[in-house]
């Protein structure tokens, strides 16, 4: 097991590697361990004059469970994504500075002055502009390491050097396999357990397989592997995509550590998820009680109609970005213009169930979320159900799909009120 590191000795760490030390004054430099996720350390150093970085070491076990052994080659995942966004995402990604094979830990630029996306929306944020650039950055990446823009037999060396099969296990018992049985990782706000138990379904576990299976034998591309809203920064800055010099909200991507070569849906469908946690975090926070969600009268449901237009807006600057690279160049002449549409259609189906399962997992699976947790216990149970609700009804509508307003229009039919979004 590698030694960790803590915050004094992090310091140490830095000073005894010029590549890393010559981004800080280390004689003034101060660590803090600022880590939030389940699989890392991460110490943010700063030295005196506020220029820092960000260590990143790989925790042998889960954070929250000791018992719960988990893989440190993670790390190798994480400086592959941070490597690839580098090269490919156009500064949607942390600078990475390196990466030391044996202290299992990267090193990577300072973005403490940029909001956690998750921390920013559940306090009430409004970022236009920052879905559409996520969007992009999933079309950068699925891009630059796939058959769309490389020969073959460099993708496949690629997928080979990428896999990542202890985290891969981790997003498939989590994700595609426990919320759907009995299992001892499962929690959920008791008014919640009609849904829940609704969900033990073989009709519905027979939708869960097809977007399982597709997780499981799609190594298309290069994905992040864990998008959701903790896994982005938002802060506003002129935008190097954008055809202006105007401000806009911009995101970088980080937490690389569950890539691997999958379909490319999935970052797109987890970041969905997420919007839906949101939306319906959102919805509770506006209504008086359970029989209020949805209703319009009395209140300001402006920030609500924002949140559930990013569906579209995340698809837009996906597609958008994907047609124009592929137009540009194509590493196969085979692949016509009708190929491409279908790709894309293909996509957006297998994006939409994706969400599905990520939203029924954040509600009642291991891994919950603060968009829910921190709400008061009557409304955690109202947001639960909408989730819940619309989540399922992703699962087994995504074949139908075609377009983000269908996915954007399931949410809404999900909603337990004929008063919906107006926007
Ligand atoms: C044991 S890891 C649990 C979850 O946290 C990560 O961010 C992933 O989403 C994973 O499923
Ligand atoms: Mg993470």
């Amino acid at each position: 097991m590698t030694e960790l590191l803590n915050n004094e000795t992090v310091v140490d760490y830095i000073a005894q590697h010029p590549e890393f030390a010559e981004h800080i004054d280390v004689a003034t430099a101060k660590a803090k361990e600022i880590g939030d996720g389940n699989l890392n350390l991460v110490f943010l150093v700063k030295d005196a004059d506020g220029r820092g970085l960000v260590v990143k070491q790989t925790l042998p076990y889960v954070r929250s469970d000791h018992s719960w052994k988990v893989t440190e080659d993670s790390i190798f995942a994480e400086a592959r994504g941070l490597e690839a966004a580098d090269k490919y995402t156009n500064g949607l990604s942390p600078k990475f500075y390196g990466l030391d094979r044996d202290r299992r830990l990267v090193v990577i630029e300072d973005l403490s002055d940029w909001a956690q996306w998750r921390e920013a929306l559940d306090e009430g944020s409004v970022n236009p502009g920052a879905a559409r650039d996520v969007g992009r950055f999933v079309a950068r990446l699925a891009y630059g390491t796939s058959y769309f823009s490389r020969e073959p037999q460099d993708v496949q060396k690629a997928a080979a050097e990428s896999i990542n099969p202890e985290l891969e296990q981790i997003t498939e018992d989590l994700i595609f396999e426990e919320p759907y049985y009995e299992h001892e990782h499962n929690g959920w706000e008791p008014g919640a357990t009609d849904l829940v138990l609704a969900l033990r379904d073989e009709e519905l576990r027979t939708q869960v397989a097809k977007l399982k299976y597709e997780f499981l034998t799609n190594g298309e591309a290069l994905l992040h592997g864990d998008l959701h809203s903790s896994s982005l920064f938002v802060r506003s800055e002129k935008n190097p995509l954008a055809d202006d010099d105007t401000e806009s909200p911009r995101i970088k991507a980080y937490d690389f550590e569950f890539g691997f070569y999958g379909p490319v849906a999935f970052d797109l469908g987890i970041l969905w998820g997420n919007f839906l946690l949101a939306q319906a975090r959102e919805l509770a926070l506006l209504a008086d009680g359970p029989e209020t969600i949805g209703v319009r009268e009395g209140k300001d449901f402006a920030r609500f109609d924002w949140l559930i237009s990013l569906y579209e807006e995340a698809w837009d600057g996906f597609e958008t970005e994907f047609r124009r690279l592929v137009g540009e160049h194509k590493a196969d002449k085979i692949f016509t213009d009708a190929f491409v549409d279908g790709w894309i259609a293909r996509t957006l189906r297998f994006a939409a169930g994706y969400a599905g399962a990520e939203g029924i997992r954040r509600t009642i699976g291991w891994a919950h979320l603060p968009d829910l947790e921190t709400l008061d216990p009557d409304r955690k149970v109202w947001a639960s159900r909408v989730v819940l609700t619309a989540s399922r009804a992703l699962l087994e509508r995504f074949e139908e799909v075609g377009s983000a307003a269908d996915v954007r229009r399931i949410v809404e039919e999900s909603i337990p009120t004929s008063q919906r979004s107006q926007a």
